[in-house]
């Protein structure tokens, strides 16, 4: 054990060279909370190098989220006893659970993903107090980066700009063929997703393959996610420095079982502190197993540290690194702005973005309105020029039956076979 510390030792020493972050160049022997920390950290110990004053004040602040930053606003996460998905899909008779975001499976049976994608779909959910936390973070320029598995787009509905987030599994925001990869229009998927269709590729390219090939699901269209078997998008791997950066690292909602995202918590730098805001506690390092000299050993080093099992036996509890807060997120973020005097700030600013997103929905009504009474007035246009003509017609007709009445009475076999304007 004592060999692991001092390798431990050399590497934060290594890693302090490389690195010109403040947390880095912190002295080995403070706290990773600063030096008036007092015994393991808490959420007290978040809020006090949040606060501006604080003599390094928090600049780079790292987040790696999870669907249960989202459960709040309705949408299930995946592996929440009765709660999540996994234990709600009996409904689309999957093999197993994880088929319905398989791409073999979806290539094969994509209809059970359709169906779930009307479920999912964006437009029906608001961000909750956590997503109006990190846009809070970043106006108080305290963000550096939210790495997020989440494919609901909710970190951008709460205001956070597209490069500040790294959607590492994609999302709902586009979407393309599977074949050509080309890119259909959002309202086209969105119709066929709310109709209860699968899509297939519009293209004329793909068209003609659709037409000549029996095997029409070459050219589905998908939702820019990624699935069991993919390639996550070339900005996860382009940000992953960005931990190396980090001055806090907050990850939130997620069980920490989808990797690579998962191990993102290593890379941060060996001081820099973390925190999970958790239902449960997830992540942690392996236990200590008996080695074969009767030694207590770390089996695995990787993850958190909420005990302090892997400090060196001179160092107290303020040198943990890791705090874990267990409970609802929404009821986490609360707790710290409150700490930070934030709070109200926190609400208003939730409050007004789900205003201004019902304002938007209102408008985009409005504008259906608008379209419907387009729609109207031109029918009403085209039923009263129809109406004009008949009437002009049927004056027309009267003179001609009387003339006609006339001319029987003179011919009777020239009626026979004549067409009039009440066959119009
Ligand atoms: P998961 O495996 O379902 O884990 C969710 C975690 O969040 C669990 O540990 C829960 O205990 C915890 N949790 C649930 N609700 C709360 C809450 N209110 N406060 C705090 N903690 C809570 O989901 P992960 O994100 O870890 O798994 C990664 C998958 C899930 C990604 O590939 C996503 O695409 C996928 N997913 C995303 C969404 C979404 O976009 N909203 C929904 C469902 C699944």
């Amino acid at each position: 054990m004592r060999y692991q510390v001092r390798i431990r030792q050399f590497l934060d020493r290594i890693m302090s060279d490389m690195s010109g972050s403040k947390t880095l160049k912190a002295s080995s022997s403070s706290s990773p909370w600063g030096s008036t920390q007092s015994g393991a950290p808490t959420l007290k110990s978040v809020a006090r190098i949040l606060q501006d004053d604080y003599p390094n004040p928090i600049k780079n602040i790292v987040i790696m989220a999870g669907a249960g930053i989202s459960t709040a606003s309705g949408i299930p996460d995946f592996r929440s006893p009765k709660t999540g998905l996994y234990a709600n899909l009996k409904k689309y008779n999957l093999p197993y659970p994880e088929a319905i975001f398989d791409i073999d499976y979806f290539r094969e049976k994509p209809q059970p993903f359709y169906t779930l994608s009307k479920e999912m779909w964006p437009s029906h959910f608001k961000p909750t107090l956590t997503h109006s936390f990190f846009k809070l973070l970043d106006d108080k320029k305290k963000l550096l980066r939210v790495f997020t598995q989440n494919i609901d787009t909710l970190e951008r509905l709460a205001g956070l700009s597209e490069d500040r987030i790294v959607e590492a599994h994609g999302s709902f925001a586009q979407s393309r063929c599977i074949r050509c990869k080309k890119e259909v229009e959002q309202d086209w998927i969105r119709d066929k997703v709310m109709a209860g269709e699968v899509a297939y590729c519009p293209h004329s390219s793909c068209q003609k393959v659709q037409f000549k090939s029996s095997n029409k699901n070459a050219c589905l269209v998908k939702p820019d996610i990624v699935f069991f078997g993919e390639g996550l998008p070339d900005k996860f791997f382009q940000s992953l420095n960005d931990l190396k950066k980090a001055d806090l690292l907050i990850v939130v909602g997620t069980s920490l079982q989808v990797h690579p995202f998962a191990s993102l918590v290593n890379h941060v730098a060996p001081n820099c502190p973390r925190i999970l805001l958790n239902l449960e506690r997830v992540g942690e390092i392996a236990s200590y197993g008996q080695t074969g000299s009767g030694m207590r050993g770390l089996m695995n080093e990787n993850g958190f540290d909420f005990e302090g099992w892997t400090l060196p036996s001179d160092k107290g509890k303020e040198h943990i690194r890791d705090v874990f807060w267990e409970g609802k997120c929404d009821e986490g973020v609360i707790q710290l702005a409150k700490e930070l005097g934030w709070e109200e700030e926190l609400r208003n600013l939730h409050k007004e973005t789900c205003k201004q997103l019902n304002v938007n929905n209102d408008t985009k009504a409005e504008n259906n309105d608008e379209t419907l009474k387009e729609a109207e007035k031109e029918a009403d246009k085209v039923a009263n020029d129809l109406t004009d003509q008949i009437a002009k017609l049927n004056v027309s007709k009267k003179e001609e039956d009387q003339s006609e009445i006339k001319s029987t009475s003179q011919n009777p076999s020239e009626s026979k076979g004549k067409t009039g304007p009440s066959s119009l």
